[in-house]
């Protein structure tokens, strides 16, 4: 069975789970396809509410090799992004107590044999932000399911194309990230003596992704020095619904957080959330910090929860609303298309995100509206979009191919995209949180 329905509400197990978003079968948004041929399994998506502890989540889990085990998105390729990673390192490092002179500069650590990193990363891709801890002067390490991110292969090829820089030395293990795998990277590795010294063990847009968020915690929670920090980042629910992101909602994300459920599931596994914070990357995420160790909770985190409870989070009538407005930029964005390919005139797109190729599948974009989707992402490249079959291709040429269009499918990094294309000369169409053409 390559899923499962979901019966009970992952963090409360309650059975009142109300469905308030349907967006059909669609395929795997980043099981990009190697020919337009090929074809893709489509799953459903249908988003619902826990009426007991308010969380959204998806009515079914597709099993998660088949989602991670080749994985061609790419952190690093936005800029937007690694700045946010930098800002992210400089942020935590007076939480950290760390001495200016990292202790792996003076013991010349051995990175093939037994240490113990002060920064662990969990689902750390491509390692943009461990470079960014690496920089600051911490010892580092990933873990990712993605073969693709394995440091000793990513270090070979990089050997093979003559890129290779220091910070290359990343170790980046492949495994999910459950107790049992921390337990055995835990034993894999020596400690050092840490002394007044807090570890971290970040998490960058993973939680989401997460059926069995207990066992994941029991790994953070075995991980962890007494006094460490878990930071977890993510997109936050109220922007999703407020800013009509629905595009955010395919198969890899199973859950879509508020604050409440997940003080409830911490606490219920042995940490305490005392801070939190809110950046604009991704549409709107937040950061939470959380603990083994009982630091004083910080009023951010009564002010989130006033907040929720302001916007009305806990009720469903506001994710019915929001199933409303989704319904209305759908048929906006496939007429806005239609039109344009009506009238001769052509269409690029830039950013083959997951959620860019969600969107086109739930709004019923069709082939010839759009010649090709532009994506710097080299994995991305040569391949076709699954259910639109449309081909991704690199952005020499992009210029030339005068498009009197672009669709910015990675909305979220719109500012980035548009300074790329400043010899752009005639429109851009922002398709969330209304179609818009600029
Ligand atoms: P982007 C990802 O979703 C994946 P996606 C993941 N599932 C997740 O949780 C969310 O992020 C939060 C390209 N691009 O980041 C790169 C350029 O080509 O919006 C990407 O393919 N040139 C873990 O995939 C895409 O756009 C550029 O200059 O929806 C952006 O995808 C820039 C800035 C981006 O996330």
């Amino acid at each position: 069975m390559e899923y499962k329905i979901l019966t009970n509400c992952r963090i409360c197990k309650s059975p009142n789970l109300h469905k308030y978003l349907s967006l059909g079968e669609v395929p795997l948004a980043n099981s990009l396809l190697n020919s337009p041929e090929q074809e893709s399994k489509k799953y459903p998506i249908e988003v619902m509410l826990c009426l007991d502890c308010s969380l959204s989540q998806l009515s079914i889990v597709v099993d998660q090799k088949v989602m991670f085990s080749d994985y061609p998105y790419h952190s690093s390729v936005s800029q937007t992004f690694k700045d946010h990673c930098r800002e992210m390192a400089r942020t935590i490092k007076p939480m950290l107590n760390i001495p200016d002179r990292p202790y792996w500069m003076d013991n010349n650590i051995d990175w093939e044999s037994k240490w113990f990193p002060t920064v662990l990363d969990i689902a750390c891709n491509d390692g943009c932000l461990l470079r960014e801890f690496l920089e600051e002067g911490y010892g580092v390490l990933g873990v990712d399911p993605a073969e693709n991110f394995n440091s000793t292969d990513m270090l070979k090829k990089k050997l093979e194309d003559g890129t290779v820089e220091y910070t290359d030395v990343i170790p980046i293990h492949t495994m999910y990230w459950t107790k049992k795998n921390a337990e055995e990277v835990l034993t894999s590795m020596t400690r050092p003596n840490f002394g007044e010294r807090r570890s971290l063990i970040t998490a960058q847009n993973v939680l989401a992704h997460v059926d069995d968020l207990e066992d994941f915690l029991g790994g953070v929670h075995v991980a962890l020095e007494g006094n460490g920090i878990f930071v977890a980042e993510f997109p936050y629910l109220p922007n999703l619904i407020e800013n009509n992101q629905f595009d955010t909602i395919y198969h890899e994300h199973l859950s879509y957080f508020l604050l409440k459920p997940l003080i409830r599931l911490f606490k219920d596994n042995g940490l305490q959330i005392f801070k939190v914070e809110q950046y604009p990357i991704h549409g709107g995420s937040i950061r939470i910090y959380a603990s083994k160790y009982a630091y004083d909770v910080q009023e951010s985190v009564r002010q989130m929860l006033d907040f929720e409870e302001a916007k009305e989070l806990y009720s469903i009538e506001t994710y019915t609303r929001f199933g409303d407005r989704v319904l209305r930029v759908m048929n906006d964005l496939k007429m806005c298309l239609e039109n344009i390919y009506e009238s001769g005139k052509k269409v690029m797109a830039y950013g083959a995100s997951a959620k860019g190729i969600s969107l086109m599948n739930y709004s019923g974009i069709k082939r010839e509206w759009i010649h090709a989707v532009v994506d710097d992402t080299q994995d991305k490249q040569g391949k076709f979009t699954p259910g639109t079959l449309i081909p991704i291709i690199n952005s020499n040429g992009f210029k030339d191919e005068a498009a009197h269009f672009i669709i910015l499918l990675a909305w979220n990094f719109r500012q980035e995209l548009m300074a790329k294309c400043w010899w752009h000369s005639g429109y851009f169409i922002i398709p969330i949180p209304e179609v818009s053409v600029i």
